[in-house]
């Protein structure tokens, strides 16, 4: 295991401990307290589970900002999945566009030219609410993601607050006595995270084992049933011409997301105009 204060990391792969100053990481969790998350369902009427899947909700709230890929409209996945999965959204705060600049700037000098797509731009955040779900009254820890890709072209910068999240990539399935950990880090408060190319984008998935417990903080807005100890935000690059006003989608597809729009339109002036009279 590679630590994660260790300066040889593999090219495509950056990582800044205390990224953040202390006085952008309070600037960011009091604006963080100001929005008001999404727990979305997986699935709707018109994107049904499929066989041997079944319905369910995230295992956290999120917040989007950029574009909102709604989790029933299934996500950016170029190059089929393109249309009708991006849906306008808020743009970043000032103080989080001046973080954007250096996080790409960061980006741009860690790695080749060919690691990026041409107009890359981190125009797309996913913020993660990471924490414990109060099921049947017992709190149940939820703080992990499967490993997945992302597959919005080019590096993908992620930023973390709260508890330390133990962050791998792998490949392949883990089969017994066969680990598939390619590399693993651990992801502290107030840290970045770059990764990009083939070997980090293409040929491995990533995932969140989990997040410790040990801050005793409690982060993020009030979420009813949910307590936060970790919030992360990716910060990712779809191309202009994908993303389109929510209005555009077809009827459907409006129709299952209407409720997550009429719900961020009760504390959002930007959604209450994109949704209309
Ligand atoms: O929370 C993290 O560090 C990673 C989040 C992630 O993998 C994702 O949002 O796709």
């Amino acid at each position: 295991m590679k630590n994660a204060k260790s300066p040889a990391l593999p090219l495509g792969l950056v990582y800044r401990d205390r990224f953040l100053t202390r006085e952008q990481r309070t600037e960011t969790l009091e604006w963080i307290n100001t929005l008001h998350p999404l727990w979305e369902w997986r699935f709707s009427t018109h994107n049904p589970p499929p066989e041997g899947d079944k319905q369910r909700r995230l295992l956290r709230p999120v917040y989007w900002l950029g574009n909102w890929q709604f989790a029933c409209l299934d996500y950016y996945h170029p190059p089929e999945g393109i249309e009708f999965r991006c849906v306008r959204a808020e743009n970043y705060p000032k103080f989080l566009t001046q973080i954007v600049d250096r996080i790409e700037f960061i980006a741009r000098k860690e790695m080749p030219k060919n690691f990026f797509p041409e107009k890359w731009k981190l125009n797309t955040c996913l913020i993660n609410f990471y924490g414990s779900e109060l099921i049947d009254g017992k709190w149940v820890d939820n703080a992990r993601v499967g490993e997945h890709k992302d597959f919005e072209p080019g590096p993908v910068g992620s930023l973390s607050l709260g508890d330390r999240a133990f962050f791998q990539f792998v490949e392949g399935k883990s089969t017994l006595g066969k680990s598939n950990e390619v590399l693993s880090l651990w992801l502290e408060d107030s840290s970045l995270q770059i990764f990009g190319g083939d070997r980090f984008k293409k040929h491995t998935f990533h995932r969140v084992q989990r997040v410790e417990d040990r801050r005793g903080e409690s982060l993020g807005p009030p979420i009813e049933g949910f307590k936060t100890r970790r919030i992360n935000f990716t910060f990712r690059y779809v191309p202009e011409e994908h993303i389109l006003p929510w209005r555009s989608l077809p009827d459907p597809l409006k129709s299952d997301t209407l409720e997550y729009m009429k719900q961020l339109s009760l504390n959002s002036l930007y959604f209450h105009k994109e949704l209309g009279p």
